[in-house]
């Protein structure tokens, strides 16, 4: 058998953290027969919450679960990680001012940034599903000087997921059957689901696309503003599809992609004209554990002004956390 692997996962004790660990530890990640080790970090008010779930966990007798340990100190929660999701943040609430939230997180990142580059495995790879995302995980991989900035990543797979299902829906056909969709830039209403290159069963979507109304006025904001409207049908945000899409982004990453391309948040390389040195969604592969931009996709007017736009928001906040030194 495999060595365990250990997976540190933030914000335990929250709603997301809830529907992560259950899957994590049913073997959803890594397969079935991977023996999996779980560390929790919690803030200390919240640790006593976390040991319920940890009650939970060891009452299902999973299979695939190691130990489970619950820290409210980074340094300690993030040993010998392999893997790490950082889902517990500061998001935005109402009425708060972007300094107070992007210094609120810069207080949270930088701190994990730092112990994970401490005590994490050499083969760590870092998801962050906490917002804002991006930029969160940009200040985590700025205090990581020894992690290679490729393994810290941020989440936009739910976006992608619910762009499929949106075009699954308007097509007629099952969402396994759709490929080739992209979500770009940052996880905010900025983002760009772009369906230029999309497929069904193999064939392209010329009628689809060229229902302009459609598009822009309906499937772009309907997808780039989901999560809103979650929070309005059940009072409480995404969370399961958040703990999903989390699964699928980390259990792909690992044993690599099986569709054309899915959508990362990765360290932006310049490719596709989006600036260097910001955590930007892009078209990627995943192969031997590592992320791949999918190249030479043509980038039409609307597209580039998308694209463009969502990274002009990541390079905003990127100066913003840079003059509070942030990063
Ligand atoms: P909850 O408020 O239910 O849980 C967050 C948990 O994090 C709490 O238990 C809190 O005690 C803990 N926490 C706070 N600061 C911490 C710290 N410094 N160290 C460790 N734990 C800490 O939120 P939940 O619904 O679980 O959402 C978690 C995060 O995911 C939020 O930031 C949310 O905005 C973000 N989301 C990101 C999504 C994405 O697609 N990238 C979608 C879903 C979700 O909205």
């Amino acid at each position: 058998a495999n060595a365990p692997v250990n997976v540190t996962v933030t914000g335990a004790a929250g709603n997301i953290g809830y529907a992560l660990l259950f899957r994590i530890a049913s073997g959803a990640l890594l397969g079935p027969d991977q023996r999996i080790n779980l560390r929790l970090l919690e803030i200390p008010q919240a640790v006593k919450a976390a040991e319920g779930t940890a009650m939970e966990l060891f009452d299902s007798a999973f299979p695939a679960l190691g130990t489970v340990d619950i820290f409210d100190d980074p340094v300690q929660a993030f040993e010998g990680a392999n893997i790490a999701f950082l889902v517990g943040s500061m998001p935005r609430k109402a009425g708060m001012e972007r300094a107070d939230l992007l210094s609120a997180n810069g207080g949270i990142f930088g701190p994990q940034g730092e112990a994970l580059n401490a005590g994490a495995a050499d083969d760590v790879k870092v998801l962050v599903v906490g917002n804002p995302a991006n930029t969160n995980a940009l200040i985590a991989a700025s205090h990581a000087p020894d992690i290679p900035a490729s393994r810290f990543t941020a989440m936009t797979r739910l976006d992608h997921n619910r762009a499929l299902a949106q075009l699954a829906a308007r097509a007629g056909c099952h969402v396994s059957e759709i490929d080739k969709v992209t979500v770009w830039g940052n996880h905010s209403t900025t983002q760009y689901p772009d369906l230029t290159h999309a497929t069904v069963n193999g064939a392209p979507i010329p009628e689809i696309l060229a229902d302009r109304t459609w598009v822009e006025e309906d499937f772009i904001p309907t997808v780039a503003k989901r999560g809103a409207a979650i929070i309005a049908a059940r009072g409480a945000s995404s969370a399961a599809s958040a703990a999903s899409a989390a699964i699928d982004h980390v259990r792909d990453w690992c044993q690599g992609t099986t569709s054309s391309w899915t959508s990362s948040s990765i360290m932006s390389d310049g490719s596709y004209g989006v600036a260097e040195g910001i955590i930007s969604s892009f078209p990627c592969t995943a192969v031997d554990g590592e992320w791949k931009i999918v190249e030479g996709l043509e980038i039409d007017d609307f597209s580039r002004a998308k694209i463009d736009a969502s990274a002009a928001e990541l390079l905003d906040e990127r100066a913003a956390v840079a003059e509070m030194g942030l990063i």
